[in-house]
């Protein structure tokens, strides 16, 4: 028997339910939290999202990162992009994240999430103060002027329906904890590291990375 083999222990006690929240931020010295990055297409959620977990990564913090690539591909491969399909991307992405925020987890989570209500529902799902809404303001001029995946020519084009910012609404966010620009107010651009840079000193200014 090894010093894990709780089986034979007389020193543990038996508890109902889960660990809590406390114990595993204590563990991991910092404070669950979603950071939630919304904005069109283009406008470099994922890319800072990225960059931030790396950065946090250095600083010895624990985070998971929700993004297309491992969301759409996986748990919501059965959703596309109508109303409906994106809101019921929204919720699942909301409870997983909030999951994540209740194990102790800095949690970056990267969607357009266009609809102001969807991001609302999440925002009172997750721990009051733990949901840290970040708006990717970016003009869909310069989005469409990167247009990364060529989607914004073929939607212009007409061969892509329902492509947000164009045929399909985005709602901006009404009191976001953070706006990340792309351009600074005499034009000079932003980079990945200065937003990820501003995102890390918020985190450390209200105490999720104690
Ligand atoms: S949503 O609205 O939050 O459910 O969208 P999301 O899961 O973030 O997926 C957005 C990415 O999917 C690609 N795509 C579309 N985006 C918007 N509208 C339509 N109709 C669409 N069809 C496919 C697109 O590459 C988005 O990419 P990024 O740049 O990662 O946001």
């Amino acid at each position: 028997s090894t010093a894990y083999d709780v089986g034979s222990s007389t020193n543990i006690k038996w508890h109902e339910g889960a660990v809590p929240t406390e114990n595993k931020e204590a563990i991991m010295q910092q404070k669950g939290c979603v950071v939630w990055f919304t904005g069109l297409s283009g406008s470099g959620k994922s890319t800072v999202a990225c960059t931030l977990e790396h950065a946090l990564a250095e600083s010895g913090k624990v985070t998971a990162l929700l993004d297309g690539d491992n969301i759409r591909h996986g748990l919501n491969s059965n959703l596309g992009f109508s109303a409906t399909d994106r809101e019921e991307n929204i919720r699942r992405i909301g409870e997983v994240s909030k999951l994540f925020a209740d194990t102790g987890i800095v949690t970056l989570v990267s969607f357009i999430s266009p609809y102001r209500r969807d991001r609302d529902r999440v925002r009172s799902r997750v721990p009051e103060g733990r949901f840290i809404e970040v708006f990717m303001k970016v003009p869909i001029s310069i989005c469409e002027e990167r247009d990364p995946k060529g989607l914004y020519k073929k939607a212009r084009a007409g061969q892509l329906k329902g492509f947000t910012g164009i045929d399909d609404p985005y709602e901006e966010p009404l009191n976001a904890k953070v706006v990340l620009e792309a351009e600074t107010a005499d034009g000079k651009r932003i980079s990945p590291q200065d937003q990820a840079r501003t995102l890390l000193e918020y985190l450390h200014s209200k105490g999720f990375l104690t």
